[in-house]
């Protein structure tokens, strides 16, 4: 038997649960870069809305560096992670996701990638012992996963016939592009028993708001998606591999072609999960709507015009779990 300290005690109190459901998936579309035919493959992936890419490019170093350097921080002790928080919304933060009391079992490191200096994330950089190792860390990685970012948005727009082929990825290599990095911890749930045989959420259910996310974990599982018939199922994880998810604008701009799909991640009983979360979203002034040449002819926009600021405000207001797009569906 596992015997809880009071404080662990506590901390389960404020968790929420779910049935154990979740069989492996082996259906998430797998996009190789390499492939002729990846600029049609990538657009039926979007249309299911998260897929797995091969053949990335993205150099394994960048990955087991920053990998190493964030698990260096978050072995740390807890009482000393705590100094270094709480996110304002960036920085370092535990357990609590968002403004508006969501928990998860989850500690997590969120930053403003475009604005490393963004005065919430200071303390968090002021607290690490080399904090320019780790911004270089974070940098490398950050730069190579936004290029491939931005050769998967070119390839999306050949498949769709979108000119110029950079108009979406330009999005997020604008200076003003305003994405952010997240890297989550999810520490081992050792005591099944206190759920009676229900699953601990790590982070709950929610799509992304942004453009893209690109995401890469350890090879803990834990990820799971909400199929169309409401069925959640696990992703096998693949540490070798990366996985999208298309985010709610691009679902707006696509006119609802591309999918926003739900997730969350559940915490696992006896690993550790590390997964490391780029999302690239737009800069703040940036109307998001459906592509002119998207639209058949008399084909209505299914939203209302909003901008990326706009979108963001609101989502900063919504629990984790809402449909945030609900507010902006034309009735
Ligand atoms: C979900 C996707 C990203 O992790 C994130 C999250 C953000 C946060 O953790 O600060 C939000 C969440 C996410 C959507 C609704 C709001 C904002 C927490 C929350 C309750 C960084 C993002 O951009 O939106």
């Amino acid at each position: 038997m596992v015997v809880l300290s009071q404080a662990a005690l506590e901390d389960y109190t404020l968790m929420k649960t779910c049935k154990p459901t979740g069989s492996m998936f082996n259906g998430i579309p797998v996009v190789d870069l390499s492939d002729p035919e990846a600029k049609t493959l990538v657009v039926k992936a979007c249309e299911f809305g998260v897929f797995k890419v091969v053949n990335h490019g993205v150099p394994m170093e960048f990955i087991t560096k920053l990998e190493a350097e964030a698990l260096r921080f978050f072995n740390l002790p807890q009482c000393e992670k705590d100094r270094s928080g709480p996110p304002q919304p960036f920085g370092y933060g535990n357990k609590r996701i968002g403004p508006n009391g969501d928990v998860g079992w989850i500690e997590y490191i969120l930053l403003h990638t475009n604005n490393l200096d963004d005065i919430s994330q200071k303390s968090f950089f002021t607290f690490l012992e080399n904090p320019e190792m780790f911004r270089a860390d974070v940098d490398h990685y950050v730069s190579a996963v936004k290029k491939m970012a931005g050769e998967l948005l070119e390839l999306i727009a050949d498949g769709l016939e979108i000119e110029p082929r950079n108009m979406l990825s330009r999005l997020l290599r604008d200076e003003e592009s305003d994405s952010c990095f997240r890297i989550n911890h999810y520490p081992p749930c050792l005591d099944l028993q206190t759920f009676s045989g229900r699953n601990l959420i790590g982070f709950g259910e929610h799509t992304d708001p942004q453009i893209i996310s690109v995401l890469r974990s350890n090879n803990t599982s834990g990820l799971q998606i909400c199929l169309r018939d409401g069925t959640w199922v696990s992703v096998p994880p693949d540490q070798t591999s990366f996985f999208i998810n298309v985010g709610d604008s691009f679902q707006v701009m696509t006119n609802g072609r591309f999918k926003s799909v739900k997730h969350r991640v559940l915490a696992h009983h006896s690993k550790s999960r590390l997964s490391m979360i780029f999302f690239g979203g737009p800069p703040l002034n940036e109307k998001i709507a459906p592509l002119a040449s998207l639209m058949a002819e008399g084909e209505e926009s299914l939203y209302k015009e909003f901008s990326w600021c706009e979108y963001k405000r609101s989502a900063y207001k919504s629990r984790l779990g809402d449909h945030r797009l609900g507010l902006f569906e034309k009735s």
